[in-house]
């Protein structure tokens, strides 16, 4: 396979509500896809961050950038995903601009072998229970509406967004309403501080499957310590950043499970590596998301088919995010979500679909 042409397509994708977190309220889904084309088939992939560094400290401009100057100029003609990380490690960080590169040069070798990349991953599942990430609203009765709705549409499981002044009332108002059989967990993106340990015990009695990154994304040891404190378990997120950062974490009991997404540890392998990791320490794991269009999705439902991945992701369904997606919408089906068997990540964008949320085209290479 050889490397012709390699293109940044930034578009911008209206949410059918705005989502709002601890770190921000989004309304659009606004960042670019890569293509790549190579002289046996195309690849596609999309960058998972936002136009503001509040997630993590990557952001679509400084993607653009580190791509365009630091990490294509490092790939030649004939590279092979397997290579890209190492051919790319000299340049620190950037692991999200990383991730989109190689996905997009993994989704056009695997389709030049006709290929998925939930066979090329290991997945043994066909389909994965979805979960949805419900976020922070302007009050309990907006709330129990939006969660209601989803259990009819019927999700498998609920994350609702936490941060300090939404947290003990949302869950109790959840629990109160739906009992006790739903699956339910929190999300603080690192919203707490040490000293909110006996504030975050309070929301033992809910019986939360866990409780994500309640603290700073560089404080592992502040989750250890807080782990000892209360009996939710603690789910790492934007904490751990590779395969070495999961095994750290582990060692020092810090997490008792891990959010993978792909896009924040530099990809497909890097995932797979840390499941690898997670599964041989008795580490459940679970497929995170970024509101990804489908060029995204697809390949996070592959990823999520892994065996290791035993509870439910925030894959959900195409529509509980926009009106319209570049791709074909992926669906929700008795609370599970099909795993993509066509060639690469199994999905493409719709060429006038794409043209009409495609606000500008950059080509990186040649
Ligand atoms: O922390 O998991 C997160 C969305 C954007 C950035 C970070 C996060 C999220 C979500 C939504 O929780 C997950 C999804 O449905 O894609
Ligand atoms: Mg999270």
């Amino acid at each position: 396979m050889k490397i012709e042409r390699i293109e940044l397509l930034h578009v911008a994708i209206p949410l059918v509500s705005p989502f709002r977190t601890s770190f921000g309220t989004m309304t659009t889904k606004d960042t670019f896809l890569l293509r790549v084309v190579t002289d046996a088939a195309e690849g596609w992939s999309e960058f998972a961050a936002d136009p503001e560094p509040l997630y993590c400290s990557e952001f679509v401009g400084a993607a653009e950038l580190v791509l365009e100057q630091h990490l294509v100029p490092r790939v030649t003609p004939e590279i092979t995903a397997a290579e890209v990380a190492h051919r790319t490690e000299a340049i620190k960080g950037h692991k999200l601009a990383k991730a989109a590169l190689e996905t997009a040069i993994l989704d056009a070798e695997l389709r030049s072998y006709g290929m998925s990349i939930g066979t090329f991953l290991g997945a043994t599942a066909s389909k994965v229970p979805a979960g949805v990430s419900v976020g922070i609203k302007n009050s309990i009765p907006e709330l129990i509406a939006d969660v209601e709705g989803y259990l009819a549409e019927g999700y498998a499981r609920i994350k609702l967004k936490i941060e300090p002044g939404w947290d003990l009332e949302p869950v109790r108002a959840v629990r109160e309403r739906f009992g006790s059989d739903v699956l339910l967990q929190v999300d603080a993106n690192t919203a707490y501080t040490p000293a909110d340990a006996e504030h975050l015990r309070r929301l033992d009695e809910f019986d939360l499957l866990l409780m994500e990154q309640p603290l700073e994304e560089d404080d592992i040891r502040g989750h250890a310590l807080l782990a000892q404190r209360i009996r939710t378990p603690i789910c790492l997120d934007e904490s751990i950043t590779s395969a070495k950062d999961a095994a750290t974490a582990i060692a020092l009991d810090a997490c008792r499970v891990i959010n993978v997404k792909p896009a924040r540890v530099g990809g497909y392998l890097e995932a797979r590596r840390i499941h690898d990791v997670a599964v041989a320490h008795g580490i459940p794991v679970w497929c995170g998301g970024m509101l990804e269009t489908g060029i995204g999705r697809g390949p996070n439902l592959a990823l999520a088919a892994l065996p290791g991945f035993v509870l439910p992701g925030d894959v959900s369904a195409s529509r509980r995010y926009f009106a319209e997606d570049v791709t074909e919408p992926f669906e929700l089906e008795d609370g599970f979500m099909h795993v993509p068997t066509g060639p690469g990540i199994g999905v493409d964008p719709i060429p006038e679909t794409l043209r009409r949320f495609t606000t500008a085209t950059r080509v990186l290479y040649p």
